[in-house]
């Protein structure tokens, strides 16, 4: 399997993921801004779409969407038990907090990357993102992880996602229990391995 990333970007999830649940796989990266991989072929190609996290099975099928890779790749795995079981309740729990992650944090923090964002809209979104992070900071107050006392998927996401909060000068002060939280899921040996694999850190 092939996942074509940028380094630190949400493709950060589904890699973290695989390095939990020892999945084999190749990365490719991707210049985001060019729509090129790492040997100058054209990433439109692979996902017309133009983003990533892309994943390319062996079989050349493509597979794009976070919340949907990190699915497909929990339930490649199910004895690594990053996503509750196939038709149980808290499986659609599970997805409920994905689809959070996926549409009221990730896509809320993508304006502030962009510098023609007006200030005035990243006040609004800052206030809107403030009031979602208060939810899971929340959750967090009384869990080890989004799922309770079991590392899943949605925690690769939402860590993932924000990371980015340093970057983007969004405070996270507020919030203890998240500080706290991305302290534990930084910790773990697989979130050190993909940041190593990302040139994050040496
Ligand atoms: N709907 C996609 C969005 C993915 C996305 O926003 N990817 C960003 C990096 S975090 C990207 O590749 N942006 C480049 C672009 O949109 O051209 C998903 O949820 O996977």
């Amino acid at each position: 399997m092939k996942l074509y990333y940028s380094p630190g970007a949400c493709s950060f999830a589904p890699h973290l993921v695989m390095n939990e649940a020892g999945i084999p796989h190749e990365t490719v990266k991707v210049d985001l801004r060019a729509k090129t991989t790492a040997d100058g072929g054209d990433f439109r190609k692979i996902n017309p779409k133009g983003y990533v996290p892309t994943i390319q099975l062996d079989n050349g099928q493509v597979l794009t969407e976070n919340a949907v890779i990190l699915q497909y790749l929990a339930d490649l795995k199910p004895e690594a038990q990053l996503m509750p079981k196939f038709g149980s309740f808290e499986r659609y729990r599970c997805i409920e907090w994905e689809n959070f992650i996926a549409t009221e944090l990730h896509k809320g923090f993508g304006p502030f990357w962009d510098p023609s964002t007006p200030d005035t809209y990243k006040t609004h979104l800052t206030k809107t993102l403030n009031s979602r992070l208060e939810i899971v900071s929340k959750h967090l107050a009384d869990n080890q992880f989004m799922m309770g006392q079991q590392y899943t998927v949605i925690d690769a996401y939402l860590f993932t996602v924000l990371s980015w909060a340093p970057m983007l000068k969004f405070d996270l002060s507020p919030f203890a229990p998240i500080q706290a939280y991305m302290g534990r899921i930084a910790a773990r040996p697989a979130t050190l391995k993909t940041l190593k694999d990302e040139g994050l850190v040496k």
